[in-house]
C-alpha cells in the first residue's frame, strides 16, 4: 500500500469524521487509534530502511555490527510479525468500524435530512403561525359579527347540504347513467371493434375488389376491343357463311341432281354388270368351248391326217389289188382266192395281204360269202376251247348260219369252219378239220377310220361333215377299244 495514499485516505476520513460527526465520541476514538497505528508502522518502516542501508553501504565486513544489526533486524522482524498479527484484528476492527461508520453516516445523513425537513417545516409553520396569528387578530376583530356570519354560514351549509343531496342523487343517477353508458360503451366498443374488423376486412376486400375491378376493367376494355374486332370478323364470317349457304344450296341442288344421275348410272352400271357378267360367262363358256373345239380340231386334224394317210394307203391297196378281183362291198374289200390252204395257212395268207378271214355277222355277209361259189374257210374256230366259237377278231359268235346237223366235230377233230356253196344258202357252215385244204374268203381288216373317210368324203356339205365329227370320234374310240 502506498503510504501517501493511505495518509491521504486517513486524512480524508478524519476530515469527514470531523465535519460530519465532530460531536461523536466514537468517531474520535477510532480516528485516534488509526493515527497511532499508522505512526507506528511508519516509524518501523523508516528504521528498517536505515539499518539496511547502513549494512549494505558502510560496514559490510564488520562482524559485531552486522550481528547487532541482524539481531535488530530479527527483533524488528519479530516485532513486525507481532505487529502484523495485531494488525490483522485491528484491520478487521477497522473494517467493522468503517462499516459501522458507514451505517452511522447513513443514519446521520437521514437525520440530517429530517432535520433539514423539520427546519423547512418549521419555517413554513412559522410563516403559517404568523399568518394564523394575523388571521386570528383579524377574526378577533370580526368576532362580534360572527354569529350572523355563523348563521349565514349555517344557512349556506344547509343549502349546501341540500345541494349536496341533490347533487348526490344526481351523482347517483349520473353514476348509474355512466355505468349504463359505460356498459353501452363497452358494447358499442365491441360492436365498434366488430365493425372495425368488418370495416378492415371490407377495406381489404375493397382493395382486392378495387384491384380486381381494375383488372376486370382492363380485361373488359381489352375484351371490348377484341369483341369489336370479333364483330368485324363475325360480320365477315357471316357474309362468308351466307355466301357459302347460297353456294351450299346450289351445290346441294347439283348434288341432288348428281346423286340421281349417279343412282341412275349405278342402276345402269348394275344392269351393265349383269349383262357383262352374262357376256363374261358366255365368253368363258365360249372360250371353254373354243378350247374344247380347238382340242377337238387338233385331234380331228390329226385324225384327218391319219385318215388321209390311210385313205391314201387304201387307194394304193385298191389299185394294187384291183387285178386280183377284190370286191368292194359296203366299204370293205373282199376276195376269194383260188389257192387251197389249211385254215391257219389260209389265215396267214390273208394277214400277209392286209386282210383276215371273213367274219359273218349278217345275212348280207352270209349271202356275200355264198356268192363266191366255193368251199372256203371263214374266220370262225373253237380251237382254243371246244364248243366255244370265236371269230378271228376274238369276238363271240352271235349270229350263226350252220348247216343242218353242224357243227358235229366229226371224229373230234373239227375246230375250223368252212362255208359250203350248197343249199340251203342261208345255212351253209360246216366244221372241218383245220388241216383241210380250202380256199379262203379274205376281208380287208375292218377299218372304221377308213370307212369314215370314205363316208365323209361322200358328204359334200362341210358344215354337216363337221357336225358329225364328235359322233365319229366316239365311234372310232369304241372301235379301237373293241379291237384291243
Ligand atoms: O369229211 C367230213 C365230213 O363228212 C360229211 O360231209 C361230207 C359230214 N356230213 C354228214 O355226215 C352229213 C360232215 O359233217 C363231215 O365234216
Ligand atoms: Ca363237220
Amino acid at each position: 500500500m502506498d503510504p501517501s495514499s493511505v495518509v491521504a485516505r486517513r486524512r480524508t476520513f478524519g476530515t469527514r469524521l470531523y465535519s460530519e460527526a465532530n460531536d461523536g465520541e466514537t468517531g474520535r476514538k477510532v480516528n485516534t487509534l488509526v493515527l497511532v497505528l499508522f505512526g507506528v508502522l511508519c516509524m518501523t518502516q523508516a528504521t528498517l530502511n536505515i539499518v539496511l542501508r547502513l549494512y549494505f553501504t558502510e560496514n559490510r565486513g564488520v562482524g559485531p555490527v552486522c550481528e547487532n544489526i541482524t539481531a535488530q533486524r530479527d527483533d524488528l522482524q519479530q516485532k513486525f510479525q507481532t505487529l502484523q498479527t495485531k494488525h490483522q484484528p485491528l484491520s478487521e476492527q477497522r473494517d467493522e468500524l468503517e462499516k459501522q461508520l458507514h451505517d452511522k453516516n447513513s443514519v446521520c445523513e437521514n437525520i440530517t435530512a429530517q432535520r433539514d425537513d423539520l427546519q423547512q417545516k418549521f419555517q413554513t409553520l412559522q410563516t403559517s403561525h404568523q399568518t394564523l396569528s394575523d388571521l386570528r387578530d383579524e377574526l378577533e376583530k370580526h368576532l362580534p359579527n360572527i354569529d350572523s356570519v355563523c348563521e349565514n354560514i349555517t344557512a349556506q351549509r344547509d343549502d349546501l347540504q341540500q345541494k349536496f343531496k341533490t347533487l348526490q342523487t344526481s351523482h347517483q343517477t349520473l353514476s348509474d347513467l355512466r355505468d349504463e353508458l359505460e356498459k353501452q360503451l363497452h358494447d358499442k366498443n365491441s360492436v365498434c371493434e366488430n365493425i372495425t374488423a368488418q370495416r378492415d376486412d371490407l377495406q381489404q376486400k375493397f382493395k382486392t375488389l378495387q384491384t380486381s375491378h381494375q383488372t376486370l376493367s382492363e380485361q373488359r376494355d381489352q375484351l371490348e376491343k377484341h369483341l369489336h374486332d370479333k364483330n368485324s370478323v363475325c360480320e365477315n364470317i357471316t357474309a362468308q357463311r351466307d355466301d357459302l349457304q347460297q353456294k351450299f344450296k346450289t351445290l346441294q341442288t347439283k348434288h341432288q341432281t348428281l346423286s340421281e344421275q349417279r343412282d341412275q348410272l349405278e342402276k345402269q352400271l348394275h344392269d351393265k354388270n349383269s349383262v357383262c357378267e352374262n357376256i363374261t360367262a358366255q365368253r368363258d363358256d365360249l372360250q371353254q368351248k373354243f378350247r374344247t373345239l380347238q382340242t377337238s380340231h387338233q385331234s380331228l386334224s390329226e385324225q384327218r391326217d391319219q385318215l388321209e394317210k390311210k385313205l391314201h394307203d387304201k387307194m394304193s391297196f385298191a389299185e394294187s389289188h384291183s387285178e386280183q378281183n377284190w370286191r368292194f362291198v359296203r366299204g370293205s374289200f373282199y376276195l376269194s382266192d383260188g389257192s387251197e390252204l389249211s385254215w391257219r395257212d389260209g389265215r396267214q395268207y390273208c394277214l400277209d395281204r392286209g386282210a383276215d378271214l371273213i367274219i359273218i355277222n349278217s345275212p348280207e355277209e352270209q349271202k356275200l360269202a355264198m356268192s363266191f361259189g366255193k368251199r372256203s374257210w371263214i374266220g370262225l374256230t373253237d380251237a382254243q376251247q371246244e364248243g366255244v366259237w370265236r371269230w378271228v377278231d376274238d369276238s363271240p359268235l352271235t349270229t350263226s348260219f350252220w348247216h343242218p346237223n353242224e357243227p358235229n366235230d366229226d371224229k373230234g377233230n373239227e375246230d375250223c369252219v368252212e362255208v359250203l356253196p350248197y343249199e340251203p344258202r342261208h345255212a351253209s357252215w360246216n366244221d372241218m378239220p383245220c388241216d383241210g385244204s380250202f380256199t379262203q374268203i379274205l376281208k380287208e381288216v375292218e377299218d372304221m377310220e377308213f370307212k369314215w373317210t370314205l363316208f365323209s368324203s361322200s358328204i359334200v356339205d362341210a358344215a354337216a361333215r363337221r357336225s358329225l365329227l364328235p359322233v365319229m370320234a366316239a365311234i372310232l374310240e369304241l372301235s379301237r377299244g373293241a379291237r384291243k
